[in-house]
């Protein structure tokens, strides 16, 4: 099967990096295509870059449709265009923050986030009562990082994000640490076995559900609200998404 990763900003050394790290967790068999969009944000940390990445989005999600893909994450916390995305694809599309949060309602009753910008944390709460996952979600916590920290080594960003984790295990009590971004995916093992606590990255949980329906052969549902986007002209910037 071929799962695209589609990293809605333009910073391909995350999006290498997201790859990377996606592959360790593939079955055999799996291809992993991972990609950034040639329009968009170099970093996510607002709405207004969410809303300028989701053209990007589903540019990849065209071009996979042509490509034969099976699946796509959308690897963003902020899960940018995910129902427009499900709308334009014919197998599952995963966001990872849903993933993440998903997977720790499975394992415990409790989970905090952590992520970047306190800015960004509102984004979080957000998809956290979109998805049902407020009664588990007990804090989301910032580090004051911009994302693009976590690209530059010299940035201390794993100090940072570790002493961050310590003090939602050790203040909101409980089960798991759910990373609040997708430039977290290479942190997260390191980060479990420090602290000995269960710590949850989205790009990895999203791959292997995504495996998973496309095994059980489940695919977007198109009998109602994500049913294929109507024929229509865009115009102006927009033209090239016009569908016949
Ligand atoms: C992410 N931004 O996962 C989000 C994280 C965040 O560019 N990739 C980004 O802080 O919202």
């Amino acid at each position: 099967m071929k799962i695209k990763i589609i990293n809605p900003n333009t910073t391909w050394s995350m999006t290498e990096k997201i790859g990377l790290c996606a592959r360790r967790v593939a079955a055999a068999g799996t291809e992993i295509v991972a990609v950034s969009p040639g329009m968009g944000p170099a970093s996510i940390e607002s709405h207004y870059d969410e809303a300028l990445s989701v053209p990007g989005i589903l540019d990849e999600i065209r071009k996979g449709e042509a490509d034969a893909v099976d699946a796509y994450v959308i690897a963003c916390f902020g899960d940018p265009g995910l129902y427009a995305a499900r709308e334009a694809a014919r197998g599952p599309v995963i966001g990872i923050a849903e993933a993440a949060m998903h997977a720790a309602s499975l394992i415990g009753n409790s989970f905090s986030v952590v992520t970047t910008l306190e800015r960004t944390c509102g984004i979080a709460w957000h998809l956290a009562e979109m998805y049902g996952m407020q009664r588990f979600c007990r804090k989301v916590r910032a580090c004051a990082l911009n994302v693009l920290d976590l690209e530059h080594h010299g940035s201390d960003a794993y100090r940072i994000i570790l002493a961050e984790c310590r003090q939602a295990m050790q203040q909101d009590k409980v089960d798991s640490i759910v990373l609040g971004c997708a430039g977290m995916t290479d942190l997260c093992k390191k980060i479990e076995s420090e602290l000995g606590i269960a710590v949850i990255d989205g790009v990895t949980v999203a791959v292997k559900l995504a495996e998973s329906l496309v095994q059980l052969g489940l695919k977007t549902g198109k009998r109602r609200d994500l049913a294929f986007p109507l024929p229509k002209p865009y115009t102006g910037l927009l033209e090239n998404f016009s569908r016949s």
